[in-house]
């Protein structure tokens, strides 16, 4: 939480918004008043009309020289799929450094997307599901660390924020429609409240406006999203303040809906089919994957025809990113800005039987696409370490030249995005953990050889990664009991993890 340290390092500043009235539109001086009210509330002390005092702290580089930052976030994205997209896998991926071994610490929206703003694993914001009481925006909010995000921080720097897309599931539930969490200058996001899951005929909170969508191409929720996105982005590159664009579109999560434009793009969605899917024995599983008989053949088609939509939908992303680099490379800023794209969660899509399954810990869950671009970044590279989704935060703070919060439970990735950063010391293995009303919390230790699970209900699975990386053979049965037990030691050591103890 910001504390007193943090309060010592806050430059008052002319607010970006000053310059920028079009993407404005609540009274910038009552924010500000405001602003410094909730400051001297929060234990910061000092006069907030004050003018600037010399610090005697380490002078940060001015917020001219600052990097700027684009992060986008697909909605259950996973690595097969990503790797299939024709320019997101390909041109877009080799231009900068990718991951792939990046996981997500829970594979599912509402606690991935709080775990990718605060830096922390769910079981510190407290968002361990979609809805309440454990989860969804009801619990984010509760947990007060909205105003603890990558986003507070940078705003603080001086940075110029924007939040486009699905922020955290049920939003604006028991806030206002035009609720606008802390650090963003400019947020823009569908009212889930009012109508989840569409790509048309939706509500949006349009930077303080409520705005309904129709059922016309022109509506098709992504490129909305897109055009705000790269209305505020454009804006931005012409000012000298640094920025952050986080963009978080909503394909390719059901229901799986491309542009008109797209919706006849050919994809043989027969690739997107390896050997787990529909696992024929799943006696090695636990009760409740067992529960679940085979697909049947229309089940299988279904999966295969939602593959092909959730191939289309993302062009719509590709487009997006597409744009958004155009209009950082016109600018000439695109040796001070870093694009990040990644997923906030993968999905099960007929694999071990389970179809359009996420809040699990098989690797198609929970690992994601991960590339970071930018300047000093090498192309065509590939980080074998093992990066986390709560490393997101860290990272655009550390390169943002910020100090990392010791309540953040990441790392900062810098140091693997530079020439030679290769020879890191880096984390061995990592904790994954998701969270159910009916199997309780199931907790897993990926590391560099092998998957090992301990669910709630005592079971157990183990996976050779190297032998069996689709995970079609749970060996826990005939796993030598020393390993079982140095693999458990290790894992119940990080379960409870908090800061720097999640994080080698
Ligand atoms: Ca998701
Ligand atoms: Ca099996």
């Amino acid at each position: 939480m910001a504390g007193a340290a943090d309060c010592a390092t806050k430059v008052p500043r002319r607010h970006a918004a000053d310059r920028l009235p079009a993407l404005e539109s609540s009274p910038v001086n009552v924010r500000i008043a405001l602003a410094g009210l909730l400051a001297t509330l929060a234990g910061c002390g000092g006069n907030p009309a004050a003018p600037p005092a010399p610090s005697s702290a380490p002078t940060p580089p001015a917020a001219a020289k600052r990097p700027s930052f684009v992060v986008v976030v697909s909605d259950d994205l996973d690595v097969r799929l990503f790797e299939h997209l024709p320019w997101l896998g390909d041109e877009f991926r080799r231009g900068g450094v990718s991951f792939p071994r990046a996981y997500v610490t829970t594979a599912l929206c509402a606690p991935s997307r709080a775990s990718i703003l605060t830096g922390r694993y769910a079981h510190n914001h407290g968002v361990l599901m979609t809805a309440p009481p454990h989860g969804g925006i009801e619990s984010f909010v509760a947990s007060g660390l909205e105003a603890d995000t990558m986003a507070t921080h940078l705003k603080r720097a001086g940075y110029r924020t924007g939040f486009v897309g699905k922020y955290v599931n049920g939003y604006p539930r028991g806030v206002a429609e035009n609720y606008k969490p802390a650090g963003w200058d400019y947020f823009v996001a569908p009212l889930e409240a009012l109508r989840p899951e569409r790509y048309f005929g939706y509500w949006l909170n349009d930077d303080g406006d409520r705005v309904e969508f129709g059922e016309d191409d022109g509506d098709y929720l992504d490129d909305v999203l897109a055009a705000r996105a790269l209305r505020f982005l454009r804006a931005a590159v012409a000012e000298d303040d640094p920025f952050l664009l986080v963009v978080m579109p909503y394909a390719p999560h059901f229901p799986m809906l491309a542009p008109s434009r797209h919706a006849s793009r050919w994809f043989d969605e027969r690739v997107m089919q390896g050997p787990s899917f529909n696992e024929t024995d799943v006696r090695d599983k636990p009760i409740w994957v067992q529960g679940n008989a085979l697909l049947s053949l229309a089940e299988q088609e279904r999966a295969l025809r939602q593959q092909r939509l959730r191939f289309t939908s993302m062009l719509a992303t590709e487009d997006l990113l597409r744009d958004a680099l155009a209009v950082v490379d016109r600018a000439g800023r695109a040796d001070d800005t870093f694009v990040v794209f990644t997923s906030d969660n993968g999905i099960l899509m007929g694999e071990h039987r389970l179809a359009l399954r996420k809040a699990n810990n098989y690797e198609e869950a929970i690992r994601v696409p991960l590339v970071v671009r930018g300047p000093g970044v090498p192309a065509a590279t590939e980080r074998p370490h093992f990066a986390l989704n709560v490393d997101l935060a860290p990272t655009v703070l550390d390169l943002a030249g910020l100090p990392v919060p010791d309540t953040m439970d990441g790392r900062s990735l810098a140091p693997l995005l530079k020439p030679g950063g290769e020879a890191t010391p880096w984390r061995q293995d990592v904790m994954l953990e998701y969270f159910s009303s009916s199997e309780g919390r199931s907790i897993a230790l990926r590391t560099d050889g092998w998957m090992y699970h301990e669910l709630e209900s005592g079971e157990r699975e183990l996976y050779d990664m190297r032998a069996d990386r689709y995970q079609l053979d749970s060996r826990h049965q005939e796993a030598p009991p020393e390993l079982l037990q140095s693999l458990s030691e290790r894992l119940r050591s990080r379960r409870d993890c908090r800061g720097a103890a999640c994080r080698d």
